[in-house]
């Protein structure tokens, strides 16, 4: 040990040339395993060889570690001083400090344990029989329990905290998800199957389910699936669902299809859309053709139900869930929506996990802060700590606005679902809820998976290391602009809810947002925030009132930016919001200022450039097509 102190300073003071001599003496002596002296011929040059086991120790660099998320987190902390009732704050306070140290006790370990033991299918036992297990690990079923007992689905459907309710599950999610081993997909699903039965009608044939989805005794508790995508299609549901519902005497139905992704398949109930197949024969197409399903996936002797596992996916991250394809033989269902309305009723769901999947990707961006910056206090290079170096600060300063904007408007949806659930909404609640659903989902899913690229850096090639677990982040925050509607679709359901609602939803987000600006507009450091959201809104109605003029076509090619800038728009309200509050730092008010210095309204900017002109698409594909066999060149 004496060495080490002895060996280190002479390295740091500049001898580094005799130390590479004495290392390339030391490799090419054939006895370098385990020596604790020097090497003979390294004679007396040199203490001890700088590079043997006792001088070098176990560590090379220092590791990140994880503190209490939940302590480390000042605008969580802060969001929910500012807008809880008091008596709330006491409890969901203590429990969040709580389960903060779980998760860096308990959970974090079962989480890794979960990405290193990926589940694996079993086709058949020793003896020949067809048995498609889908084995997981034990900290995957541990996880199953943890979920119960925290009760991070059940705290949505308790509503102990009132409108609050949703706020303290989700914040409790947004702890968990980074270090659950992905567990909390079957979650998301599970409380979007429990929001579907909520809103259909807690009745038979789903009473016992519901209980089970939000029970908090790990015994009871029970996961589901949402199998909507087949073959033909994740996206396009209406057209590319062929599972057909075969009407039984007693009611029931038989399922037979072909489901091409089914997340979390090791569930415990399923809710799934088919068409009913009638008297003739015959199915309606399209979208008013389907209905949901209600399904146990295991019968009484824990068999599959009419189910056969195709085979696992293959995927580039979420390995640690168990996702497959399926064919359904003859599945017993139960229809639980009237006949056509299958996607007007798992539309619920989508609300519900798309509001999860923004939770992951906040979450994931926040860990990756909290891991960088604390790396960034014992990380020394270039002769000072990488929390001194400016550039650095700085590039952790941009993912941090970029985070605390992503955070305050996934906590407004949380809130604005909470008050739904217990009636309190307003109408302007109502359409923000609709409108900011799939704005949070696209716009924190691509910018999960920017952040964190971007903190993957911080670490250096550290950072690019699998079993430092930071690659993985990566990998599975690129499914969260994917799966539950890519950013595309979810821009056209923007568009859809903006045409649906005539407008409404819209007008929604222009009230609330200029109530925030104008309550905000007394504190002289937020004034040019204010005056650049505001006029960001003006640009916006601009667009919008020229744009319903034109063609659908035109509205189409602009949606993704519409959508961004809509996000952009309503995060820079939140965080003006939060930086006007009494309780607010400096910091707060200047990350409302930095974000505030983007384009907060590109569909205006690009509308400006002619980017969805009616010639534009044409350009577009010979831009993307040129030299290409596969389309004839125009130009
Ligand atoms: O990707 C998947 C993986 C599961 C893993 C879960 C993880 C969750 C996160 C975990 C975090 C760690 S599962 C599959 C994902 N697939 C999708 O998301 C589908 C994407 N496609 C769409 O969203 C489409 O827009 C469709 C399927 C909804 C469009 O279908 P239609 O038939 O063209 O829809 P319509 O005709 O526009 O709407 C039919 C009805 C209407 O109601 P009514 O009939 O009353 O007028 C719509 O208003 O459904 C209503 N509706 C909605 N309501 C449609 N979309 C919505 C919505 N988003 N919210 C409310």
């Amino acid at each position: 040990m004496a060495v080490h102190i002895l060996i280190y300073p002479r390295l740091a003071a500049g001898v580094k040339g005799r130390v590479f001599r004495g290392l390339s003496r030391f490799l090419s002596s054939s006895n370098v395993q385990g020596r604790a002296e020097p090497p003979e011929e390294l004679g007396d040059s040199v203490e001890q060889p700088i590079f043997s086991r006792s001088s070098i120790g176990t560590f090379f660099q220092e590791r990140p570690v994880l503190n209490n998320p939940f302590l480390e987190d000042a605008l969580l902390q802060k969001y929910l001083s500012r807008h809880l009732p008091t008596q709330a704050l006491g409890n969901v306070g203590a429990d969040l400090a709580k389960f903060g140290e779980r998760i860096v006790r308990e959970i974090d370990a079962l989480g890794r344990q979960c990405d290193e033991n990926p589940p694996r299918l079993q086709h058949y036992d020793a003896w020949g029989c067809r048995v498609d297990n889908i084995l997981t690990c034990p900290a995957w079923a541990r996880m199953k329990e943890i979920s119960a007992e925290e009760g991070l689905v059940a705290a949505g459907y308790e509503r102990i905290y009132g409108e609050w309710s949703r706020v303290y599950q989700m914040s409790k999610l947004y702890l968990y998800s980074p270090s659950a081993g992905l567990y909390t997909c079957p979650l998301a699903m599970t409380d979007g199957a429990a929001k579907v039965i909520e809103s259909l009608g807690v009745t038979w044939p789903v009473e016992k389910a519901y209980r089970r989805l939000t029970s908090r005794d790990p015994q009871q508790f029970w996961t589901s699936g949402q199998w909507m995508t087949e073959r033909k299609g994740g996206s396009d549901v209406a057209s590319g669902t062929e599972t057909l519902a075969l009407s039984q005497a007693d009611g029931t139905y038989k399922l037979h299809g072909f489901k091409w992704f089914t997340s979390a398949t090791d569930s415990d109930m399923t809710l799934t859309l088919g068409r009913v197949v009638d008297v003739h024969g015959l199915t309606t197409k399209g979208s008013k053709g389907l209905s949901l399903f209600y399904a146990e996936i295991r019968d009484q002797q824990g068999r599959l139900n009419g189910i056969e596992v195709q085979r696992l996916k293959d995927k580039l991250g979420t390995r640690q869930v168990p996702t497959a394809e399926l064919l359904l033989d003859g599945l017993p269902a139960h229809r639980i929506s009237d006949e056509g309305r299958g996607v007007a009723s798992i539309a619920n769901m989508l609300t519900i996990t798309r509001i999860h999947n923004t939770v992951a990707a906040v979450a994931v961006m926040r860990r990756i802060i909290q891991l960088a910056r604390e790396y960034a206090t014992k990380r020394f290079v270039f002769g000072k700590f990488l929390k001194e170096h400016p550039l650095h600060v700085q590039t952790m300063a941009r993912m941090e606005v970029e985070t605390r904007g992503a955070f305050l408007l996934l906590m407004k949806v949380c809130q604005l679902l909470g008050r739904e659930e217990t009636g309190l909404a307003s109408n302007i609640d109502l359409h923000l809820l609709r409108l900011l659903t799939p704005v949070a989902k696209l716009y924190t899913g691509k910018q999960a998976v920017a952040i964190v690229s971007e903190g993957l850096e911080c670490f250096g090639g550290q950072g690019y290391m699998e079993d430092t677990g930071l690659p993985r982040m990566l990998r599975d925050a690129q499914v969260l602009s994917i799966w539950e509607g890519t950013t595309n679709i979810l821009s056209l359901d923007v568009l859809r809810c903006l045409a649906k609602s005539r407008g409404q939803t819209l007008e929604a987000l222009f009230t609330d947002v200029k109530a925030k600006l104008t309550a905000a507009s007394g504190n002289q450091a937020l004034v040019p925030s204010v005056t650049v959201v505001d006029s960001a809104l003006c640009r916006l109605g601009q667009f919008v009132q020229a744009a319903v003029r034109r063609p659908p076509s035109y509205m189409e090619l602009a949606a993704r930016d519409l959508a961004y800038s809509l996000a952009r728009i309503y995060i820079g309200a939140l965080l003006i919001d939060h930086a006007a509050w009494e309780g607010a730092s400096h910091a707060d008010i200047y990350a409302a200022q930095r974000w505030c210095e983007q384009d907060l309204c590109p569909v205006f900017t690009k509308d400006v450039s002619s980017w969805y002109n009616l010639e534009t698409p044409d350009k577009d594909a010979a831009l993307v097509y040129e030299g290409s066999p596969l389309v004839p060149q125009s130009a």
